[in-house]
């Protein structure tokens, strides 16, 4: 025996004694010590039944690492079905009847998608997704998924993008659907109402709930969805349910990081009524998933790691009879080894293949040596057998303590023939000629004749068929149709105007940010009786930065299991606190997380019939250009709420450097068509933005949101101007525009206008008083709280005036607002040049536009807004120049000008340095 010594050099300890064995004799000694063990392993399980068992493995394996000894990890299991047949629940549906209806849907599925490619040639369409999911979905939609008008309980449901084709076939067997509208998939833009390509909410409002499209979108989503509809319950804002959040997605898609990156969490989080169907079709759009290993065998290690529960859908019921007769586990074995790519020939090229390559050993020959080759082809995958899929889905939906993945093979372009089934350009197709449409039609013995089949028809049974009585039935008795997106959220009265009147009076002498300013905002709305509850603050680890560490101990951070440990900082006053009824959703380092929160918040007036309005703030730079697919998302989903960007501005976070500082979210922000995007220089007009922003989603229930940016710079806020009645200054500050300061110069010859934004305001209004004091120049100073706004009412008022010849022009508010101003007009923002540039075209006048183009880089703000030419000096200094370039300032005057404002002509380019 090796001594203690061994294993704490982490040596295996070995008998040294067996080192006298023959071969033989060790042999004969390993099979009876193997037996020896068994034998007590079975008398354990007799006796202890399989806790005991596991325990007692448990302490075994602890006892041999105490010596060293290693046991490989494996986090997966053998590829065969997880549920063994045996432990199968009985199937509660009409088998037949269900097979009949999948047959019908599948069909107009097709039918659909080749007719829409003939009638306009690459229209395109998916025929070959929904072919391999057609039974994953349909057993849920005959057994499981409830519908809206089950309350509470009513499901979500993400359907996989690519599949909705059979969504929208499965509606026009139901007669939600009539054939025009199927006539008219892929093209929404006809007489007709058309259906969309994919799922989306902002073309289907009364269909569709959640854009699945962007792959890797809906399973991040799913995941925070079902956390979200926790803190619903534990906020006390719902009652507690039986609800359940299916997600469906493609084995290609847990390629996006979207996709694997929060499963931990949704474990974490114990997401039990979760539940994910991967419909392992092996097959991606271009070839193989993964061709040299096992997809799903590689998912099962990397769910089981994270701690999820893993059904495995490997194999039909056929196989069974294979898997009984198998007591020496050589099928277990060979299924083992078998590769996807591989795999895939057997689907595509059948029984002979199989016969000849799967069953590749005397003992596997032997296992089918009185099988025909139609018995063969009966060897399913496990995803196109109901009995298998409703096995695992029965046992998912009663599992409890963790979300559940449901791991489904299936073949891509299932039953489709030849020309599409298991074939790597499958995904694309969709287009099949006359003899395999109807090789389609015999298989699903649709009753179609064979001079008809060239018109591409589409076929449903009567109201009072068998079929259509089944579906109807069986989706009243789960809550009616589905997918449908129902909105039954009550009107919220926006706050008063009183909710502006404290920021209108400034804060004197005190210095506060813009950021400072929003949580006041929030502070006050959270003390609201009717908005307090409803408001969802969340943060992705920054609100320290933010200075908002205070609602930690006022509001809490929402943690499903409350506080288990006494926080460090329990003293403090603003400590670190945890609860089950918290508030704030505080979600860590994931901004992807934290805006699939943001999302579920903003659509709980649908999902939920909850108007729940988040307010997502965030390190601006990690905002658009890190999540820009999810906030493209948002717009789509008709989320509403508030995403602030904070520590905004290329000059204004000091220090931080190039990945930090933000000067383009603005123009990221742009494209969403039903963002509203503002950059609030002063506490009044963040308030007024707020307010508008509560009155325009919830009261008037617009599917729109919005994004503010707010800096970290100290200033003092100002009161609102005195020229302007309360009413002209909401509707510049709303509308984008305003005169905020006029020139007290009344009778200078020179004028300017210099329009500021968010931090750089303050500059503008410097530049203003060197002007004005230096060089005689009236500056007039306005405040552009939002350049999308102003460019978005320019391009509305050109195009009706290009569609209204003849008719007086209408002018758009940017050249309304600043026609009478006189001088040349410079503007300068926190953000890139192109936003003013964006409107000098309606302007009156060219607008002169500075901005911060270019990479940051870490220095303190007067040095940055040196570097980026947009200070004082430099602002100055371009109205300068364009009043000279209007004839207006000697050149002379300019050059000395030039030297007393230290601008140097030489100076390295901001934008390429
Ligand atoms: C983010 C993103 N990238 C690329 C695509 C284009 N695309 C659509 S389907 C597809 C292949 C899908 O494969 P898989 O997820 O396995 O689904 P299947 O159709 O096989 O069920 C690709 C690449 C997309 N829709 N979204
Ligand atoms: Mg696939």
């Amino acid at each position: 025996m090796a001594d203690a010594h061994d294993a704490q050099n982490g040596e295996p300890r070995r008998g040294s004694e067996r080192d006298q064995l023959s071969p033989e004799e060790l042999a004969e000694l390993h099979r009876i010590e193997t037996r020896e063990w068994l034998d007590s392993l079975d008398y354990v399980l007799d006796s202890g039944g399989p806790e005991r068992v596991t325990e007692l493995i448990d302490l075994l394996e602890q006892h041999a690492h105490r010596y060293g000894v290693r046991t490989p990890f494996s986090s997966t299991t053998p590829y065969i079905n997880t549920i063994p047949a045996h432990e199968q629940p009985e199937y509660p549906g009409d088998l037949a009847l269900e097979k009949r209806i999948r047959a019908l849907i599948r069909w107009n599925a097709m039918a659909m998608v080749v007719r829409a490619n003939k009638e306009s040639d690459g229209i395109g369409g998916h025929i070959s997704t929904y072919a391999s999911a057609a039974t994953l979905y349909e057993v849920g939609f005959h057994h499981f998924f409830r519908g809206p008008d089950a309350g509470v309980d009513a499901d979500s449901v993400y359907y996989q993008g690519h599949a909705s084709p059979g969504m929208y076939a499965r509606s026009y067997v139901e007669r939600r659907f009539d054939v025009e509208r199927l006539r008219n998939f892929r093209r929404e833009l006809q007489d007709d109402p058309g259906l969309a390509s994919y799922p989306h909410p902002w073309l289907m409002p009364d269909y569709w709930q959640f854009p699945t499209v962007s792959m890797g979108l809906a399973p991040i989503l799913s995941i925070y969805q079902a956390r979200f509809d926790r803190y619903l319950v534990a906020r006390g804002l719902k009652p507690e349910s039986d609800r359940k959040v299916w997600a469906f997605l493609g084995d290609g898609e847990t390629d996006e990081p979207e996709t694997l990156g929060a499963i931990k969490f949704a474990a974490r989080e114990r997401l039990d009524q979760l539940i994910w169907v991967i419909n392992c079709n092996l097959q991606r759009l271009d070839g193989p998933v993964y061709g040299n290993g096992s997809i799903i065998q590689e998912l099962e290690g990397i769910f089981r790691g994270a701690g999820w529960n893993v059904i495995k859908v490997a194999w039909g019921s056929k196989w069974d009879e294979l898997l009984e007769r198998d007591t020496e586990g050589v099928l277990a074995r060979r299924f083992n080894r078998l590769i996807d790519g591989e795999s895939q020939r057997y689907a595509a090229f059948g029984a002979r293949e199989l016969r000849e390559r799967f069953f590749d050993s005397p003992e596997l020959q032997q296992l089918i040596e009185d099988w025909s080759d139609d018995d063969l082809a009966q060897l399913n995958r496990g995803g196109h057998d109901p009995v298998k899929v409703y096995a695992a889905y029965h046992r998912a939906v009663r599992h409890r303590g963790s979300p559940t993945v449901i791991l489904a093979r299936t073949v891509k372009g299932y039953a489709l023939g030849e020309a599409a089934e298991g074939r790597n350009p499958t995904h694309q197709q969709k287009k099949l000629d006359i003899d395999e449409m109807k090789a389609y039609r015999d298989r699903l013995k649709i009753p179609i004749d064979d001079d008809e089949i060239v018109k591409f028809p589409f076929h449903r049974p009567d109201v009072d068929s068998p079929e259509y009585r089944y579906l109807k039935e069986r989706r009243d008795a789960l809550g009616g149709w589905a997918p449908r997106r129902v909105v039954d959220a009550e009107v919220v009265e926006a706050p008063g105007p009183e909710f502006v009147d404290e920021f209108l009076e400034g804060t004197k002498e005190r210095e506060v940010s813009t950021t400072m300013v929003f949580v006041s905002v929030l502070r006050k709305l959270l003390r609201d009786e009717t908005w307090g509850k409803l408001v969802v603050p969340i943060i992705p680890d920054e609100a320290r930065t933010f200075g908002m560490e205070a609602l930690f101990r006022q509001i809490g951070i929402y943690s499903s299991v409350g506080q288990k440990y006494e926080p460090v900082d329990k003293e403090n006053l603003m400590y670190y606190r945890e609860t089950e009824s918290g508030q704030i959703l505080e979600e860590g380092i994931t901004e992807a997380g934290a805006m699939s929160s943001f999302v579920a918040a903003g659509t709980a007036y649908a999902t939920h019939g909850i108007n729940t309005v988040p307010f997502y703030i965030y390190y601006s730079m990690f905002g658009f250009q890190r999540i820009g697919d999810l906030a493209w998302l948002a717009g789509d989903m008709r989320a509403k709420g508030f995403m602030l960007g904070a520590t905004a501005g290329r000059t204004t976070l000091a220090g931080e450097g190039l990945q930090h500082q933000d000067g383009h979210s603005h123009l990221l922000a742009m494209p969403i068509p039903n963002l509203l995007a503002y950059d609030p220089s002063f506490a009044y007009e963040l308030a007024i933005v707020v307010r508008e922003g509560l009155r325009r989603m919830y009261q008037e229930q617009e599917s729109v949101f919005y994004y503010l940016t707010v800096g970290n710079e100290n200033r003092p806020q100002p009161a609102a101007p005195e020229h302007l009645s309360r009413e002209a200054l909401e509707d510049g500050v709303l509308r984008g525009l305003y005169l905020f300061r006029p020139s007290a110069k009344k009778r200078a010859r020179k004028h300017v206008q210099l329009l500021g934004s968010g931090a750089i305001m303050h500059e503008a209004l410097a530049a203003a008083e060197v002007l004005e004091r230096d060089f005689g120049v009236a500056a007039h100073v306005w405040s552009v709280t939002s350049y999308k706004a102003l460019h978005r009412d320019a391009l509305e008022v050109d195009r009706w005036n290009r569609l209204h010849p003849g008719e007086t022009p209408r002018r758009p508010h940017v050249h309304e607002a600043l026609d009478d101003a006189k001088g040349p007009i410079v503007a300068a923002s926190d953000y890139v040049k192109m936003l003013p540039d964006a409107l000098s075209r309606y302007a009156p006048r060219p607008i002169v536009s500075l901005g911060t183009d270019g990479f940051g880089r870490s220095d303190a703000r007067a040095e940055l807004r040196d570097h980026f030419e947009v200070d004082a000096k430099s602002i100055a200094f371009a109205a300068l120049a364009a009043l000279a370039g209007e004839g207006q300032f000697g050149e002379d005057d300019l050059a000395k000008a030039q030297k007393a404002l230290a601008i140097d002509p030489d100076k390295r380019n901001p934008h390429v340095a």
